[in-house]
């Protein structure tokens, strides 16, 4: 058949229409006559993955061969996107997939609607791992991706009636296309049990878990290519399957439901991703989806270790394992238990060994969002880990004892364990205690780390403390997502931006040519159009494509305060009201972003922006001056739309309490301006270009801090501030609820009554004016198109790839391969 021409390695372009009805007939059973759009889709995933797994070996090969040092990059969140375009970018196949879906009737767009994207995280965490994954495979580092394969992603958001309604995101259901199934090749991981202790001939004591169950974990390896370098690395996800004992205890008891049922339990561990960011739940799956990946990973990593032959003092020099955020922390005990109970090295020597394997990466400084664990469920699912754990803390605090010996209160606040009426395992204490490296994620939140939260770490171990800036990878956030843009750019500075995106500077001469603004500006308006068309089919709503498109997508959460950007809105509304020839910029605002199921605030707020959309979108003495809307589940696919058509990029948390952010970086690399407060990377990026383009307002966070210490009391400002205690009558006298007057009324509550924890009322005059400063900007629009052109091109130093080879070269002293 067909395939035998396509020999490895070498496949001629013209066969990948070829590859496409090989794939439709002989790996989806269809009849490649007259192959429907999704067929075609998964059949060209197919060829692709052919091309993929081709040059995933030659890379293993080129790792083994090196024998290099591995990092094995370890995340409970990976948000890859939809790969068909991406894959097809690296790999160079862009115009023959182009040309051989025009032959077969198609167009890629279409083909590319296809896909589902895995929304195995959350949001900005999970999709800096992704990001991470694809510099890594662009440096050719010898890197390793390990997660889990949830059966169901993040939820699937609707917005009925205003309100976000959650559905489960079966993206399994078309079927895999991307991945490999490793069917045969699996590792058992255990739970619960309980230790014994047993002194062995030679009178050393020994530990070994009894009883308890076994859950096998099976491997799913996804490829990310590197741009145009035929490297590929390996994303390797696990998926939960019941182990054989399924079978024996229905031979043995003849309970076959009860064996079933057994079985159900079992793969219910990779069922679903938790779709909370901000409060962990405390609850035993999620527990449990640590160590799966934990054990199921190390596992992996001491086979392959093994290989080598070499002595176990060596593992450090062969391996550095990365902690994103604390929810694989449990790698450190596993480590030790492995060393200790397994390969019977004694104490101090195991230690010495994982303290010089383990990096840890924090994002968050939210004390609601710090990983802690019940003590009593950590015995119960693992039993010998908190064994270690406390061991590890006793021999720490003795250190701690000796080297701060006049501070008794310190031992309580650095120990592993929280003791009070309920006792905690802190997952973070044990995360640096246990790694050579704890970094945060922009200069300002690794100052955070360093000066308040973890302080008295920082005490104890100054060298380990360092920031690694977080990046985004051009390759999707600019090359992907607009390619208009990405043309415009290549036809005047070339191609090296790709994979060296401080090229980008060579776009500033440009800034101050009338046609180069010209046709950047004409870019722009196009790609506004389409949006506006994607809103018009989705929302029902007509928006102009010349307003100012004011833009706020993101998780919704208190600290990022979208509720202070409808504060403003309605501001502008009861403006236009008074005087509707005021000379206001028309302006659309666009909200985007999912609530955690369980959180009664944030899903409030989504609400009153749906409402107050409502109203502001159906008064006609407003028209065309103002339009609001949410568009309802924000994920990659959907980010890949908004970005290159944003103008302003709504950056807005509490001074001090967005660890980097992600989203300012992709919106300023589009061409967007921001208007944001002193908080995570934007402070980074204002310093990059510089403050005639970029629109920072609002509290430091040593102000906020300030404040809040000397008693901060919102009401001043709504007494103060006629405009805003307008806004907030007509929010709670249920002017955009006629048909429930008390319906927002918490959210006024929260405000003037409950301490306005993120300090919405504080920064509110100040953001009025600098929003006052952007519509002036605005109206200049050739001074626009400087500042917007400005911020693309000084972008370069955001590059997920600066902060990769960062990350090689001070961290995890590797090289490409
Ligand atoms: C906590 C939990 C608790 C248990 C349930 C699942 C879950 C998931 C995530 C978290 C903590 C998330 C912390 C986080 O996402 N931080 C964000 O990280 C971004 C990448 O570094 C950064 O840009 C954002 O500013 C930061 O909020």
């Amino acid at each position: 058949g067909m395939r035998e021409t396509a020999s490895p390695a070498t496949l001629p372009a013209d066969t990948l229409k070829a590859d496409i009805l090989w794939h439709v007939l002989y790996s989806l059973g269809r009849d490649n006559e007259r192959p429907d759009r999704q067929t075609v889709f998964r059949a060209l995933a197919l060829a692709l993955r052919d091309r993929l797994v081709e040059k995933w070996i030659a890379s293993q090969r080129a790792i083994y061969a090196k024998s290099s040092k591995r990092v094995y990059y370890l995340s409970l969140e990976f948000l890859p996107g939809p790969f068909l375009r991406q894959n097809l970018i690296a790999l160079g196949l862009e115009k023959e997939a182009r040309d051989a879906l025009t032959e077969l009737g198609f167009t890629l767009d279409d083909v590319a609607g296809e896909e589902w994207e895995p929304g195995l995280g959350n949001g900005g965490l999970g999709r800096l791992a992704s990001c991470y994954l694809d510099s890594m495979a662009a440096l050719r580092l010898p890197a390793y991706g390990y997660g889990i394969r949830y059966a169901f992603g993040i939820f699937h958001q609707l917005i009925r009636d205003g309100q976000q309604v959650e559905r489960a995101d079966n993206w399994l259901r078309g079927g895999q296309h991307w991945e490999f199934e490793r069917t045969h090749y699996m590792h058992p991981v255990r739970f619960y049990g309980s230790v014994r202790e047993w002194v062995d001939e030679q009178g050393r004591l020994r530990h070994t878990l009894e009883g308890g169950s076994t859950v096998m974990a099976m491997a799913c390896d996804m490829f990310i290519p590197g741009y145009r370098n035929d490297y590929v690395l390996n994303m390797r996800l696990w998926a939960a399957k019941s182990s054989r004992e399924f079978e024996f205890s229905f031979f043995n008891t003849g309970d076959y439901i009860g064996a079933v049922e057994k079985k159900i339990r079992d793969e219910n561990i990779s069922m679903v991703l938790y779709p909370n960011d901000e409060a962990p739940e405390g609850k035993e799956l999620r527990l449990k989806q640590q160590f799966f990946l934990v054990s199921a990973t190390m596992q992996d990593i001491v086979r392959r270790f093994r290989k080598k032959g070499v002595a176990w003092d060596q593992f450090p020099r062969k391996n550095v394992i990365h902690l994103n955020e604390t929810h694989p922390a449990v790698a450190i005990p596993e480590l030790m238990r492995l060393l200790v109970d397994e390969e019977l090295l004694p104490w101090e020597e195991a230690w010495y060994i994982c303290v010089r394997t383990f990096a840890y990466t924090n994002h968050t400084v939210l004390p609601e969002a710090l990983e802690v664990w019940p003590e009593e469920l950590f015995r119960k699912v693992l039993p010998r880990h908190l064994q270690i754990i406390y061991e590890i803390n006793r021999r720490f605090l003795h250190d701690v004892r000796r080297q701060f010996p006049h501070d008794p209160g310190l031992l309580a606040r650095v120990s592993l364990i929280h003791e009070g009426e309920q006792r905690f395992v802190r997952m973070s204490h044990l995360a640096i205690v246990g790694s050579f490296s704890v970094n945060g994620v922009s200069a300002h939140h690794s100052n955070i780390i360093k000066e308040s939260i973890f302080n008295e770490f920082y005490k104890i171990f100054p060298e380990r403390f360092n920031n690694k800036t977080n990046g985004i990878t051009p390759r999707r956030w600019l090359r992907q997502c607009n390619p208009t843009l990405a043309w415009l750019i290549t036809e005047h500075i070339g191609t090296e931006w790709l994979t060296d995106l401080e090229q980008l500077k060579k776009l500033e001469p440009y800034a101050e040519s009338a046609g180069f603004q010209k046709a950047w500006m004409e870019v722009r308006l196009r790609n506004k159009q389409k949006l506006a068309e994607y809103i018009h089919a989705k929302n029902g709503i007509t928006i102009l494509p010349e307003s100012l498109y004011d833009v706020h997508v993101k998780r919704f959460h208190e600290y990022k305060r979208q509720l202070l950007n409808i504060l403003h809105v309605i501001t502008l509304y009861n403006r236009i009201r008074r005087d509707p020839d005021a000379g206001i910029v028309p302006r659309t605002f666009i909200f985007g972003g999912k609530a955690a199921p369980g959180y009664y605030m944030a899903k409030h707020i989504i609400q009153l922006i749906n409402a107050v959309g409502y109203t502001i979108n159906t008064d006609p003495r407003v028209g065309d001056m103002l339009k609001v809307v949410f568009l309802q589940n924000y994920c990659v696919t959907l980010a890949e739309r908004i970005m290159p058509a944003t103008d302003l990029s709504e950056q807005i948390s509490t001074a001090g309490m967005e660890a980097s952010g992600t989203g300012n970086m992709k919106f300023a690399l589009n061409g967007a301006i921001t208007i944001g407060t002193h908080d995570g990377a934007n402070i980074e990026m204002l310093e990059h270009v510089g403050d005639e383009n970029l629109f920072l307002f609002g509290l430091l966070s040593h102000e906020v801090e300030d404040l809040r210490r000397q008693g901060y009391n919102p009401r001043t400002f709504y007494e103060t501030d006629s405009e805003l205690r307008e806004v907030l009558d007509m929010i709670s006298g249920g002017y955009f609820s006629p048909g429930d007057p008390h319906m927002f009324r918490d959210i006024v509550e929260s405000l003037l009554n409950h301490g306005d924890r993120y300090m919405v009322l504080a920064d509110f005059r100040s953001y009025a004016y600098r929003q006052q400063d952007a519509a002036r900007a605005y109206l200049d629009q050739p001074g626009w198109a400087r500042r917007s052109m400005l911020n693309t091109a000084r972008m370069g130093f955001f590059s997920s790839d600066r902060s990769m080879g960062e990350y090689a070269r001070d961290i995890w002293g590797v090289e490409g391969v």
